[in-house]
């Protein structure tokens, strides 16, 4: 094989693509990731790779026979709304051409697979790491086949659609148990590396993250009749809650906190919303901290609510504590890479979710701009193969050690 990860990109630079946004929206079920999802079974098939779906619509294409104690790989295809074009298919494509180097090594030892994780981003269902924590049981069955998306369909209706059994999405310990050890690449999501010169880290953490909705209910009615005082609208205590949001997050170093998303209902420019529904997105190193801090904006926000005439409900939707990935596991990457520096993230990946479970990795590769989660999201040609072979040295330690 002589792709490359650039070769490999290049050839999905046009699905997805967000002409309103820029960038690229790929949800979850979406065409653009089932044909991004067809596009991965394509190369990997044409490697030899046998290739399967679980029963929560990951795919695991396996070289050397399937697991136990096995070297995955892998990352994800879907993407935030107006997304950069690495968050995820960067570890897909770096993990064909690292199993290519691995066949051109002659390597061979423990099984390794390529695994693809459904709604990493969680911007449909809401639900981050939703497949891998459907997979190790992290997260309730019924509340997942419950999950809804802007459309009301639920998560059941979805996965049905598109060749799934409902009914069969939950902990699968056998598949789980196939995995010895679990590296993930992917783009760096900040200026880490390019503040170090170098194009290649080792992941130390995952910032511990959740995300809360905030639903202000006040009283819906009409912007031409209604006088300002007689009004109980709660578009205003969503305004001023997401100001206080702001304020109490800068109290607290490290912390970050986000209100990305806003739907009022019903949303008419001529009518005074009846419901907002807004959802907070919070991270800090101690978990401790992220708690008294969604605390303490529920709080404030029930306060400046009630000068409106409005409630606040709160409900927590995901939460993932904050991980150390394993010690060892990182010095044998260290040893593989002795550039490498080993960078913390406040970014969540599905290897935050597994590494409860087995040994699990992470290695980044230098992002020019810093910026994710948008169209300027960036890696360099030639950082891109360096994290490609970075990871099949990795690969090759694990596979034989
Ligand atoms: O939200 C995150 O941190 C990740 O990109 N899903
Ligand atoms: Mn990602
Ligand atoms: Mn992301």
């Amino acid at each position: 094989m002589t792709d490359t990860v650039s070769s490999l990109l290049a050839e999905i630079a046009d699905i997805g693509r967000d002409p309103a946004r820029g960038g690229y929206t790929r949800p979850v079920h979406s065409d653009a990731e089932h044909i991004l999802r067809e596009w991965f079974v394509g190369h990997a098939t044409a490697r030899g790779l046998d290739v399967e779906r679980d029963r929560n619509g990951i795919i695991w294409a396996w070289a050397g026979g399937v697991g136990p104690d096995a070297v995955v790989t892998g990352s994800h295809l879907d993407s935030v709304p107006g997304g950069g074009a690495y968050d995820g298919p960067l570890g897909i494509a770096s993990a064909l051409v690292a199993f290519d180097q691995l066949v051109a090594r002659g390597v061979g030892g423990r099984p390794r697979a390529i695994a693809v994780f459904p709604e990493e981003e969680g911007s449909r269902f809401g639900v981050a790491c939703l497949g891998s924590r459907l997979l190790t049981g992290a997260l309730d069955p019924d509340r997942a086949r419950s999950l809804v998306d802007s459309e009301g369909t639920t998560l059941a209706e979805v996965a049905s659609r598109n060749g799934l059994d409902p009914r069969h999405l939950g902990p699968d310990p056998e598949t789980l148990g196939r995995i010895g050890t679990f590296l993930e690449l992917h783009v760096e999501q900040g200026r880490g590396l390019v503040d170090l010169g170098e194009p290649v880290a080792v992941g130390s953490s995952i910032l511990g993250h959740g995300r809360w909705r905030f639903s202000i209910s006040g009283e819906g009615n009409h912007a031409g009749t209604t006088l300002m005082g007689d009004r109980r609208d709660p578009m205003v205590a969503a305004a001023q809650t997401i100001v206080l949001v702001k304020t109490v997050a800068r109290s607290i170093p490290d912390a970050r906190a986000t209100v990305g998303r806003l739907v009022p209902v019903p949303g008419g420019t001529n009518v005074i919303a009846s419901r907002v529904d807004l959802w907070l997105d919070l991270r800090h190193p101690e978990d401790a901290l992220t708690r008294y801090l969604v605390d303490e904006i529920a709080s404030r926000a029930a306060a400046v609510a009630a000068e409106e005439g409005c409630t606040v409900e709160v409900t927590e939707e995901s939460y993932s504590p904050t991980v150390d990935f394993d010690a060892r596991l990182q010095d044998q990457l260290c040893a593989v890479l002795p550039q490498a520096p080993r960078l913390s993230t406040g970014a969540g990946h599905d290897a935050g979710v597994l590494k409860q479970h087995v040994p699990t990795g992470m290695l980044f590769v230098r992002n020019p701009t810093g910026v994710s989660h948008a169209p300027s999201e960036q890696v360099e040609d030639a950082d891109a193969e360096a994290g490609a072979l970075a990871l099949a040295a990795c690969l090759e330690m694990l596979a034989t050690a």
